[in-house]
């Protein structure tokens, strides 16, 4: 029976690790993969973290199960971290939530959600996108279709061609969106560009799924949540996928959760149902280590505050290495404008630069990043920086 598989090509992301790992030239750059880095490459346990865990370890007494929301004081959190302290939805009771194993199983639990209330409905994602969406919708027995997105001439969202489509969605519509940081390009919609969605999908009852999984990353855990926000304040009906992968470090750990905006309370306690149901249908539980901990840094006021200083940090260390980049790049003869790369937002950049390119940046320079030519910032430091801008000079001469 199982001499009819063939073997698979490995995820194109984790793949860049492997080769990464492979390659002996000490001056080899890691711009592949979306994790953060300091300064000397590595992705450090957070220090609130490391505290929670042992605190945790002094006071947990049992493994036994938690049933299929997990830590229940973990999916407040994040409820609040995401809506706000003074969210109505959530007040009210209308928002249905559990944790999952990472964003990525909350975008597939919140996919099967989907398929069961609909049916026949389009998942509609940007142009382009974090290559992960489209097995993760897929799988769960929806279509996914793209909308216009990025643009590749400025960098940034080419909102006009966006909207347009936006105009022809309506009950059968799921839009994915990303909440901050977009994954792959840096592009992130205004606030301003927010409302408008918020008014389409008010309007003609699409409904917005929001994949968050980098608040605090761009321009703070507040700022970066905005357009968030104000999609819940005005569209009765959403879904959001979370991540505690990246702002607390806790990848491997796999943390995030699903909520899901409802009309009513009582809407809220049948999706509840179904999610809880939709879980047991795929692992019955989540880890619960992750959201142990974040429950304790977010609990705890001053571990709370060493978190977010440090989250702080790291935001600020990737947009200097943004300016650093770009300022080597301008002091060379490169005839491309990259001032986009200061604009973007996040870990990510799209250098705009072609397939081949990217492949003369890994085999010439053995600098790694995504063929799409998206960069993962904090995988810079002040050291290689003036490597990085000789070698795009070279390749794109
Ligand atoms: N969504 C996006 C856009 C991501 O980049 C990621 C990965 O980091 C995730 C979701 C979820 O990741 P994880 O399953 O590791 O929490
Ligand atoms: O886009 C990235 O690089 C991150 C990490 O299957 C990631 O989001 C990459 C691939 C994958 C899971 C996470």
């Amino acid at each position: 029976m199982f001499d009819q598989l063939d073997v698979l090509p490995a995820d194109p992301l984790l793949g860049l690790i492997t080769l990464y790992n492979n390659d002996t030239n000490p001056k080899k750059v890691d711009l592949g993969v979306g994790v953060y880095r300091d300064e000397h490459g590595h992705t450090a346990i957070m220090q609130a973290i490391q505290k929670a865990e042992k605190i945790h370890m002094d006071k947990e007494d049992s493994k036994t199960y938690l049933g299929p929301i997990g830590v229940a004081g973990f999916v407040n959190g994040i409820k609040s971290l995401v809506l706000g302290e003074s969210s109505q939805a959530v007040a009210s009771g209308r928002v249905a939530g559990l944790q999952t194993p990472g964003g990525c199983g909350a975008l597939r639990i919140g996919a099967e959600l989907l398929k069961r209330i609909k049916g026949e409905v389009t998942v509609w994602a940007s142009d382009p996108t974090w290559a992960n969406h489209i097995p993760l919708i897929s799988s769960a027995g929806l279509e996914i279709k793209s909308y216009p997105y990025f643009d590749a001439e400025t960098g940034g969202i080419k909102f006009d061609a966006m909207d347009a489509k936006l105009a022809e969605l309506g009950p059968n519509d799921i839009l994915l969106l990303h909440g901050c940081c977009h994954n792959p390009t840096g592009a992130d919609l205004s606030y301003e560009q927010w409302q408008q969605i918020a008014k389409r999908a008010a309007e003609q009852g699409f409904i917005p799924f929001v994949d968050i999984a980098y608040q605090g990353l761009g321009d703070g855990l507040e700022e970066d949540v905005k357009g968030v926000r104000y999609l819940s304040e005005h569209v009765e009906e959403m879904v959001i996928a979370t991540s505690c992968s990246k702002n607390f470090g806790l990848y491997r750990e796999r943390t995030g959760t699903l909520l899901v905006q409802t009309k009513s309370a009582e809407n809220a306690h049948a999706i509840q149902t179904h999610v809880q149901d939709a879980a047991r249908a795929n692992y019955s539980m989540p880890p619960a280590y992750g959201g142990f901990l974040v429950d304790t840094v977010l609990q705890d006021p001053a571990l709370r505050k060493e978190w977010e200083d440090e989250l702080n940090s790291m935001a600020e260390r990737v947009k200097s290495l943004r300016a650093g980049l770009l300022e080597k790049i301008q002091a060379r003869d490169i005839d491309k404008d990259f001032s986009f790369i200061v604009e973007q937002k996040g870990m990510f950049s799209f250098l705009g630069i072609s397939k081949e390119q990217v492949r003369k940046m890994r085999e010439d320079y053995s600098i790694y990043m995504a063929d799409s030519s998206r960069i993962n910032v904090a995988g810079l430091n002040t050291e290689c920086l003036d490597y990085v801008a000789d070698a795009l000079e070279a390749v794109l001469k």
